[in-house]
């Protein structure tokens, strides 16, 4: 077994770029070559290999084909004939990562106490590992009940289907994700006004406009960016809400509201008050199949142009202009975002208001506008319900016994998922000491240094990753290295009702292991091998086809590399007549009405406001703290090239922009005597940073636009745990800050 502590840890990293597999550490620095190793003999031959990419965790995703020669890969490119393509600068840099001498590769545990500062690692085999986890997690379980332990993954998405099947086995109601900050405050709002998750819909050939509420495709989804620029060149017309001038705004809009960042609900209440006053509301479909009008009617009719231009900073006339051409041009879709407006302390009203748009307007589950129904049984995960024991979690009483319940009962009703904001307050308090942690981040949440303390806190926590990253690792007790997405097979890649099965093109590196191999054998080693397939990941996936119950088996997608089409599938128009909506079969919606809820019976059942009410953000403008800190602080927005804390250690990327970067307006730089390259301090009440600035007219005057992830320069030190009490969702999108050259 080999002993290595920090120092000699760094020596293991220079000579893994000589042998090719080893262990290393992530160092924020660029030391990159390829280890002999990526490359193979030029006269073997090539064999070309499906797969996808997972390079932006985003799903689903581009497909990629892989010239393999010798087990190395050596060339990566888009894949044809594949719903999601082509690749971006991450996708091609995804052979830097995979051939990274930087990788995690064998399980390591620690051998200094935490309150070091850095962690000293030595070197153990999987058995030992597993069975450290069993007797470390099983131990917390005696003492302190199953729920104490918590299982997580961050942003990646594939294995969540087999991490919640592992919570539930072992009767832990802890299970929960990135998607606490991510995307699920959208969907759970279109849940409250039409019953169905939704983001939204690409415009199709029949669409006449589309609604682009704060989406960046054009950088973080350029897959996406492509169809939309293609409906824009047939004559779609598009309306985009943004505070920036992106790429999508320049490449798409025919109108930009160029709105404050955190006013979108007084944005929204405008837009639906000018379709109300313009008439152009679909009378018929509002009569029938919403409830609450009239008091919507009621509320948004303060909202004039005038007064919303004074809240928002969008121009009356340019408000009036884009309800009227959004309006006019029907069918039209809409577009939201997991993120960008979301990450406010108003999303869980103002995000229903956008959905109420394409509701008001007639445009649901018509063709080329927003469609609704059941799709297949996958989660955005490419997992079941039933895979994922959701019958077990109800059954034995999971519900009740939640962390969270009472901090977020809306987020609760909606998902069998804890809402995570509050882990260090759950670790204070004592409720959860212990976790296995997927692809965990610190810098992922808002006042980054109270979660590395609960992470800290924990009796116990082994993560699993391909790299080892001091910012959260230095505070676990044990690291798995986790197969990249080529080395591994894992849910399926589903595009409505086409399946991509992937399956690993080359062998891992070193002794990783695949997620999904990982979590099944840590269940194994609990105790619970039959239901963890005794780690084999071929058995899992052919048992979570199973559950789909459309009589699908792995040898199906095996038989079909260019997807497997599921036959069957209702593409009727409006099946909210036909009850093709609800479980009961009944005419109408699946909300508590049976109808649009332009006035939420959940949200008033649950003791909150059931209209879609404007709040001011907490940290805003208008609050007192706005004296010492006048700019608005935008931060997350994304970047083409890099993934939240991920790939910034990939020379192709890396150049885009080495440092971490404050993007501010000419007027805001000149006033504070900034100069282009300067480097600067970023502060409000909560911390600061120092990064390098770039004057652009990208953003506002008023507003800062920065990345999150640098582990340099967090830039979570300064945004506030003021969760949207709804949602729980931070608000990312809208601090204050100021800032100084240093
Ligand atoms: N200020 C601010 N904060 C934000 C946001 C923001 O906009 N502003 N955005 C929020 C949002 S929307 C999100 S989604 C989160 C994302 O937050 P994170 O979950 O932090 O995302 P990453 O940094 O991509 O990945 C976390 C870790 O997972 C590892 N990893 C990646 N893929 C895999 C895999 O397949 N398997 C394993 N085992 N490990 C893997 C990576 O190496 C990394 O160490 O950040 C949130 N935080
Ligand atoms: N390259 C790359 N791609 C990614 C990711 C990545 O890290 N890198 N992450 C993936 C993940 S997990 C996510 S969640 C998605 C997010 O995907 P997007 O939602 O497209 O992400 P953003 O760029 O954060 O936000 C979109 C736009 O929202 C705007 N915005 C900011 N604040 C506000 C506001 O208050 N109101 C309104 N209306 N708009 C606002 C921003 O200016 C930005 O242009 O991207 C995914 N794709
Ligand atoms: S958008 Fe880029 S990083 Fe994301 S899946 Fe596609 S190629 Fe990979
Ligand atoms: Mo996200």
């Amino acid at each position: 077994m080999t002993d290595i502590s920090r120092r000699g840890f760094v020596k293991g990293a220079t000579a893994a770029i000589a042998t090719g597999v080893g262990v290393g550490l992530s160092n924020g620095g660029i030391n990159f070559l390829y280890p002999k190793e990526a490359f193979a003999n030029e006269d073997s031959p090539i064999e070309k290999k499906y797969s996808y990419c997972d390079m932006c965790n985003h799903v689903p995703k581009c497909g990629i084909i892989a010239s393999v020669r010798e087990n190395k890969i050596v060339r990566v490119e888009s894949r044809d004939k594949y719903p999601s393509t082509p690749l971006c600068a991450k996708g091609i840099a995804s052979l830097q990562e995979l051939y990274d001498p930087h990788r995690l590769t064998v399980p390591m545990i620690r051998t200094n106490t935490k309150d070091a500062s850095a962690a000293e690692w030595k070197q153990i085999s999987w058995d030992e590992a597993y069975a450290t986890i069993a007797e470390k997690l099983n131990g917390v379980k005696q003492r302190h009940g199953a729920d104490a332990v918590l299982f997580f993954c961050g942003d990646p998405k594939e294995p969540r289907g087999a991490m919640q099947r592992l919570a539930t086995l072992f009767g832990s109601s802890s299970y929960g994700t990135e998607s606490s900050v991510c995307a699920a405050a959208s969907w759970m709002c279109a849940q409250m006004v039409f019953g169905q998750n939704s983001m939204g819909e690409n415009p199709s050939d029949k669409s006449a406009s589309c609604l682009v509420w704060s989406l960046n495709a054009a950088w973080s989804q350029p897959n996406r960016y492509g169809v939309l620029y293609r409906q824009k060149e047939r004559g779609c017309k598009f309306v985009v809400v943004d505070p920036r001038i992106t790429p999508t705004v320049t490449g798409l809009a025919d109108i930009h509201l160029q709105l404050r960042p955190g006013s979108d609900g007084a944005l929204a209440a405008g837009f639906i008050n000018q379709l109300i006053v313009q008439d152009l509301i679909d009378k018929d479909f509002v009569e029938t199949w919403t409830h609450g009008f009239e008091e919507l009617k009621t509320y948004v009719a303060s909202f004039t142009p005038e007064k919303v231009e004074e809240i928002t900073w969008v121009e009356a006339a340019k408000l009036v202009e884009a309800a009227r051409l959004i309006g006019e041009n029907k069918p039209g879709t809409l577009l939201t975002s997991s993120k960008g407006g979301c990450h406010t302390t108003n999303v869980g009203h103002f995000q229903r208001a956008v959905f109420m748009i394409p509701a008001l307007l007639g445009n649901l589950d018509v063709p080329g506008g927003l469609p609704l129904g059941p799709g297949l049984p996958f989660d955005y995960a490419a997992s079941t319900k039933a895979f994922q024991l959701e019958d077990v979690y109800e059954a034995e009483g999971f519900q009740q016994r939640r962390h969270d319940r009472e901090d977020f009962p809306v987020w609760a009703k909606y998902y069998k998922m804890m809402q995570t904001v509050k882990l260090p307050e759950y670790v204070e308090q004592g409720k959860i000491r212990a976790g296995v942690l997927l692809g965990v981040n610190s810098m992922m949440w808002p006042n980054t240094p109270l979660y590395k303390k609960a992470i800290r806190d924990l009796e116990f926590s082994v993560a699993i990753d391909y790299y080892l990253r001091p910012v959260t690792h230095d505070l676990v007790d044990m690291v798995l290295p986790a197969a990249m997405c080529y080395e591994r097979s894992a849910a399926f890649a589903i595009f409505g009702r086409k399946i991509f099965l992937r399956e690993p093109v080359v062998t891992p590196a070193g002794e990783a292991r695949e997620d999904w191999r990982i979590i099944l054998e840590i269940g194994t080693a609990l105790g619970y091998g039959e239901q963890c397939f005794n780690g084999n990941v071929d058995a899992a996936l052919e048992e979570l086809l199973a559950t789909t119950r459309l009589g699908i088996t792995l040898a199906d997608l095996r038989a079909n590399p260019q997807g497997f089409e599921v036959p069957g599938g209702n593409k009727d128009p409006k099946k909210y007549e036909a009850g093709g909506l609800r479980p009961d079969k009944q005419p109408g919606f699946n909300t508590p009405t049976g109808k649009v809820e332009l006035k939420s019976r959940v949200l008033e059942d649950l003791g909150f406001e059931g209209l879609p009410v404007y709040e001011e953000p907490l940290h805003g403008p208008l609050s007192a703290d706005f004296k010492d800190y006048p700019l608005i602080l935008n931060t997350g927005s994304r970047l083409p090239y890099y993934t939240h804390s991920k790939l910034r250690d990939l020379p192709w990327l890396n150049q885009f922009m080495p440092e971490p970067v404050v993007r501010l307006s000419p007027q805001d730089a000149h006033a504070r005597g900034l100069n282009q390259g300067d480097a600067a301090r970023v502060f409000n009440h909560q911390g600061e940073v120092t990064m390098k600035v770039e004057i652009t007219n990208m953003v506002l005057p008023g507003v800062v636009d920065i990345f999150h992830g640098w582990q340099q320069a967090d830039i979570n030190l300064l945004t506030t745990r003021d969760f949207d009490p709804i949602s729980g969702f931070p608000p990312f999108s809208n601090g204050l800050c100021e800032v100084a050259k240093v």
